[in-house]
């Protein structure tokens, strides 16, 4: 499997691209996945206004992420098994702390990991990412399968946003003055990877307690 050469750019103050940062470990993350949904299934989730989320998410680690018409949380308890999260795998761990490092974050250690699923036509909204207690920690995004387009802009949900393409094995570090950004990304289009078929896979894993 050919793999992207690495390379780091800063796209914003605390928020740094890591092309290719996942290398050779992209099929050991992948094949995780079918395991950790084994255990906690992939689930649309619906805002707390109500709207169906076209994503697909599960998570693994000592929390999950939870959305519903209560609001969105950390939880300990999957709400659709009433069992704990699956674990989250070494081979993650270690990749979200590699990652982190090289972006100049030491001792990383990750609680949780959102697993998102696009399928032809998924997007994601501009969003923040504050549900987790220290802001001082980053998040390490990491994304697998189709490219997608990212978007980012500032502190305020309108205003001008730039975009990226994200491609298969790429990282985004999320910290310091881009903790809070907001940032989404476009609509999943037609496409064939060949480790992932029609998908898009994106691993967010955070610190959250
Ligand atoms: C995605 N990513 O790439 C959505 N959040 O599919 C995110 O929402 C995200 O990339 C926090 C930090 C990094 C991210
Ligand atoms: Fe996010």
């Amino acid at each position: 499997m050919l793999f992207a050469e690495r390379e780091t750019t800063q796209l914003a103050p605390g928020m740094v691209l890591l092309r290719g940062e996942v290398g050779a470990d992209d099929e050991m993350l992948l094949t995780e996945i079918p395991r950790i949904a084994e255990i906690s299934p992939f689930r649309n989730v619906v805002t707390p206004s109500g709207k169906r989320m076209s994503v697909e998410i599960t998570s693994c680690g000592e929390v999950g992420w939870v959305s519903d018409r209560r609001g969105y949380r950390y939880e300990a308890t999957d709400p659709i098994t009433g069992n704990s999260w699956p674990q989250m795998p070494a081979v993650f761990k270690e990749v979200a702390s590699r990652a982190a490092s090289t972006a100049g974050y030491d001792k990383y250690v990750p609680d949780t990991c959102l697993i998102n699923r696009y399928s032809v036509g998924s997007k994601m909204g501009m969003h923040q990412d504050r549900d987790e207690r220290d802001f001082a920690q980053p998040i390490v995004s990491v994304s697998l399968g189709l490219p997608i387009t990212f978007k980012f802009g500032g502190a305020s949900r309108t205003g001008e946003t730039v975009k990226v393409q994200l491609m298969h094995g790429d990282v985004v570090v999320f910290g310091g003055a881009a903790r809070l950004a907001f940032h989404g990304v476009g609509t999943l289009g037609k496409g064939a990877h060949p480790l992932t078929g029609a998908v898009r896979y994106n691993l967010t894993f955070r610190a959250a307690r």
